[in-house]
This record gives structure tokens, sequence and C-alpha cells, in this order.
């Protein structure tokens, strides 16, 4: 296997990712992967991303995915390289992206002889990947090339099959790693732009109108993220007049017939009991909301039928009895309950003025997550990091029928990677996206801050700075006091306006919700992105949401814990 072998080889299978559909691919420096890194940034129709840190990179190349629905492709060096995209990886299958992970590795004879990095690469990943190669070392014959162009189609097409999400090939490399002439043309190039292997694409799930169970009485619809065509959903329930209880996530948390603040209203024993469904359809993932998620589980007499397109399988307690995968049945008419509906949107909008009523004109953490759904612009994306900025959009985001599309790593519910997820988001869709995150999470990926200015990518950064994990505030955790601050919370003092110098960011500390806005709104007009912080209280932030929980629910417990 010479030099020329490995790059007609690697031209060859980038050619073929680029066919089948591969727009973004992201790299990291080493020197065993220069073949797959140099071939890719030479595929005209591959976009290549550079990273210092591969952690950074594999959340980027799935923040890519996640904004396109279409694979991204990864590569790295060998060693502990390889084992710094399992995060991402990981995240990847949990919520259903799809990847090409793409590692270089040392050839057969370097391994487990004492050379340089060089570590058990086979089957690295374990089970989080859908389909492990171990390339091998080939010759660049006819043969070999037809069937590495072959290799590349089925990798691309094994990602979005059944469940999407992330495979891996393992490509052994031999020095030389560079070529030292120009390469010699490839007997099975060929025009035109199709792939060598074309694959019909799956089925987009959608509205069904045939046969399915013809519920009737008081139906419900939970949706979450992975709902198919929402707008479609939320158009049907208002026309047929089922209450939607909408994660910002699902895109159904518009129209007449979504329900935002159910966390809080089913936080209430005698609201939760007094609107028990006969008939629930779960569409996409299960939200976060722990009293939903409650609720849902105590529903013993409720047919649960979930809508299952991806063949995830969202059911913790065990309730859902029938799984649709083609669509929701939607006929004309059903025969609901009178003012089925109507109960729910009352309530609704009673606890939306109590909330208002509440969060006044002070900064405050609910208030950030309510107001960033209203003032983004709708082709924004707002990117929701996990912890308490996730559970606040779920609770207090309104509803809206321009609200920005609202994703968020929640396959493995990691706070890791979200920055440089978010700067995935942003380069592959060229639109505005603005991250809500925490402090412990932003310090987390704060390597993934470098894309800023080393990829001249754009996000706005809404900094929630409470100086620690403010959820374990909510968690009984929280009474352990000798350990609490230091092991749990993990304060740390770090001043942010260093942090947006040191990535030369622009940096803005707002002091009301009309600073905040406008620090926004300039930052996405100008599009120079920003670091906005907003300071915070961990102890005022609980107290803020044990207020409005009560508020909305008097003289109801006391707020259940968000965790
Ligand atoms: C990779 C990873 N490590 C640890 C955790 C556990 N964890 C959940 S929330 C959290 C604290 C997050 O703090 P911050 O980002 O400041 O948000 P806040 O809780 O203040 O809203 C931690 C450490 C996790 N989810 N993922
Ligand atoms: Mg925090």
């Amino acid at each position: 296997m010479s030099a020329t072998d490995t790059y007609l080889l690697q031209r060859a299978f980038c050619d073929e990712l680029a066919r089948c559909g591969v727009e973004h691919a992201c790299t990291s420096p080493g020197s065993r992967c220069t073949p797959i890194v140099l071939s890719l940034v030479r595929e005209p129709r591959i976009r290549c991303w550079s990273h210092i840190d591969e952690r950074s990179a594999g959340f980027f190349a799935l923040g890519a995915a996640k904004a396109t629905d279409k694979p991204t492709a990864i590569t790295c060096t060998s060693g502990t390289a390889a084992a710094n995209l399992a995060p991402a990886v990981i995240e990847a299958h949990e919520a259903r992206v799809p990847m090409i992970v793409l590692t270089a590795d040392r050839p057969p004879e370097l391994r487990e002889v004492g050379a340089g990095q060089t570590i058990d690469q086979i089957k690295l990943y374990g089970d989080a990947v859908k389909w492990f190669v171990e390339v091998g070392v080939h010759d660049a014959t006819e043969e070999r090339l037809k069937w590495i162009r072959t290799l590349a189609c089925r990798a691309y097409w094994t990602t979005l099959e059944g469940r999407p999400g992330p495979v891996h090939l393992n490509f052994p490399l031999r020095e030389p790693l560079v070529l030292d002439g120009p390469l010699p043309a490839d007997p099975t190039a060929r025009a035109g732009g199709h792939p060598y292997v074309i694959v019909e694409p799956p089925p987009t799930p959608g509205p069904a109108r045939g046969p399915g169970p013809h519920p009737s009485g008081r139906l419900l619809i939970v949706a979450g993220w992975g709902t198919p065509d929402p707008v479609g959903l939320a158009e049907f329930a208002a026309r047929i007049g089922i209450p939607v209880l909408a994660d910002p996530q699902s895109g159904a948390r518009r129209g007449t017939a979504a329900i935002a603040h159910y966390d809080l209203l089913l936080r209430d024993p005698a609201f939760a009991d007094a609107h028990r469904p006969a008939f629930v359809f779960r569409v996409g993932d299960l939200p976060t909301s722990k009293p939903l998620r409650n609720w849902l589980a105590s529903l013993a007499d409720t047919a649960q039928i979930a809508l299952d397109p991806y063949s995830a399988w969202q059911d913790p307690a065990g309730m859902v009895g029938m799984r649709l995968r083609s669509g929701l049945p939607r006929p004309d008419h059903l025969d609901i309950e009178p003012g089925w509906l109507d109960g729910w949107r009352a309530a609704d909008a009673e606890a939306a003025d109590t909330i208002a009523a509440q969060l006044d004109d002070h900064l405050s953490e609910p208030l950030v997550a309510a107001r960033l759904v209203e003032w983004l612009p709708a082709d924004a994306t707002l990117f929701v990091a996990s912890s308490m900025p996730i559970r606040d959009v779920e609770e207090f985001a309104p509803v809206s029928d321009t609200a920005p599309k609202t994703i968020s790593n929640r396959g493995a519910n990691g706070i890791d990677g979200t920055v440089s997820t978010a700067f995935g988001v942003a380069a592959a869709t060229g639109k505005p996206v603005v991250l809500l995150i925490g402090d412990v999470a932003l310090l987390h990926d704060m390597g993934g801050l470098l894309a800023a200015n080393r990829l001249n990518l754009r996000v706005t950064i809404v900094l929630l700075n409470n100086d620690g994990g403010g959820i374990f505030h909510f968690l009984p955790v929280a009474n352990q006091t000798e350990a609490f601050e230091e092991h749990v919370a993990t304060p740390h003092g770090v001043d942010f306006a260093h942090v947006a110098a040191l990535f030369g960011l622009v940096y803005e500390r707002p002091i009301s919700p009309a600073d905040l806005k406008a620090a926004v709104e300039i930052s996405i007009e100008d599009g120079k992105g920003a670091l906005i912080e907003v300071r915070t209280n961990r102890e005022q932030n609980l107290a803020l949401h044990r207020r409005i929980a009560e508020a909305v629910n008097p003289p109801g417990p006391a707020a259940s814990p968000p965790a």
C-alpha cells in the first residue's frame, strides 16, 4: 500500500460521501490522519471545519448534523484523539443523529508493539455506533476503488436507515502519509453527481388518514423533540380540539391547542386528577418535565399510544400499549368531550398571567428563558443547555407561532459539548443561533469558544451565571451542607469578561430585561455574536421558582424537584 494507493482510495471515498450528500466534515490535527484530512479538504463539495480539540469537534459535527438532519463526517488521528469523540458519538446514538466517524489508526503490524499513539480502536465506541468497519489496508486496484465507493455509500445510508445514528470506520494507514507526486486518474471516477449506490430514502413519517385507533372522549397529545410535522400536528389538534402538551423542542408549542405550562399545572394533584385523559398520543421524545413524566406514569386507566417514527422507545414507566410508526390517525372528525380543550386552555392562560405577574421586570433565570423565545426571529435557532436552562424553557416559554427552532442535547442529558454543538448548528444553518447556557456547562466546553474566531462563526451566548450548578438546589443533596458547595454546586468565581476577552468575543453584562433584549438583538443584527452574561443567584433562583409554582397552584404543594 503506497501513498498513491492510500490517496486514490481516500479520494474515491470522499467523492462518494459528497455524492451521497455529506456537506460538512470536521477535522482535527495529527499525523496518522493526514490522508483522510487532506482528502476531505480537497473535496470541494464538503466544507471542512478545523478543530483543535476532538471532543469539541465531535459535538460540532453533532450540531451540524442535528441542524440539517444529514450525516456529518468527522475524522481524527489515532490514540486518545479517537477516544475524545466518544461523548459526541454517545449523544448521537442516544439522540438519533447521523454521523460518519473516520478514525485513523496504525496498520496491524504496529499494534500492541509499543508503537506511538496506538490504542485498541476496534469497536472503540461499542454499541453506540450502528456499524463498525475495520477498513483494512488495500492496494488501489479498480476492484478496491469500486469497493471503497460502495463502502462510503453504505456508511452514509446506514446512518440514516431505521433509527438514525453514528457509524465508525477505522482506517489503518501506512507511511508514507503524504504524496510526493501528482495523483493518477481513478478508473472508477465518473461524471455526473449521483452516488455509486443510491438507496431509497427512508419514508418520512407524516399524517396518516388510514386505519388505526379511533379514540374519542378525552384525547391528549404530548409532543417532544422529534415530532414529525409539528405545524401540521398543531393545526390538526386545534381543528379537532385536542390539547397538545408541547415541549418547545417539539415545534408544536403554537396555535390554539398548545398548552405551554403543563409542568406547573400538573404539580397540582387536583388539577392532574381532574384532567386525566382517556387516550394519550405521545409523539417524539418524552419531554423533560418531571411532573409530566410522573403524571403519565400514574395514568393507569389511560390508553397510551406512542408515535415512534425513529424506533425510539421512550417509556421509562412502561405505560405505552401501542406503537405507531407511520403517523397519527388524523380523521376529520373525532368525538371529543365538549369543553375538554377549553378547560386546559383556560388553566394555561391563567398560569401564563400568573407567571408574567411574578416575573415583573427583574432579570431572572425564568424571565430570560421565557422572553428569549419571544425576542428571537423565527429563522433563528435557540440552543438550550442541559440543567436548568432546558427546564426553564420548558416551564416558562409561552405559546408562540413565531418561536425559533429550539434544540438541545437531550440524548444523554450531558452538559458537555454544549458550546461546540451550538457552533456546529451555526455552521450548518448560516442563520442566527442563540445559546442559552449555565456557567458550569460553559466552562465545561470553554474550548468550544475557539470556533468563534478560528472558524469565523457567530453565536449569541446568553450565559446564566449563578456561579455553580443551580439545579442542585432543587434536589435533596442541597441539604448535605458539608459537601454541597464545594463538591456539588462547584462555584468557581470565574470572571467571564476575561473569558470573552481570551476568545475575542464581544462581552455584555445587561442588568435589566430591556438591556438584555437590546444586547441580543444587536448581536443578531450586526452578526458579531457575543457573550452576554446575566448574573443570578442560586438561592434566590430556587425561591423564585417556588414562588411561581405556589402562585400558579395556590394553596398547592411546594414545587417538585425538577431533576
Ligand atoms: C457531562 C456531564 N457531567 C455532569 C453532569 C451533571 N450535571 C447536571 S447539571 C450540572 C450543573 C450545571 O450547572 P450550570 O451549567 O451552571 O447550570 P445551572 O444548574 O446553574 O442551571 C451538572 C454538573 C452532566 N449532566 N453531564
Ligand atoms: Mg450555574
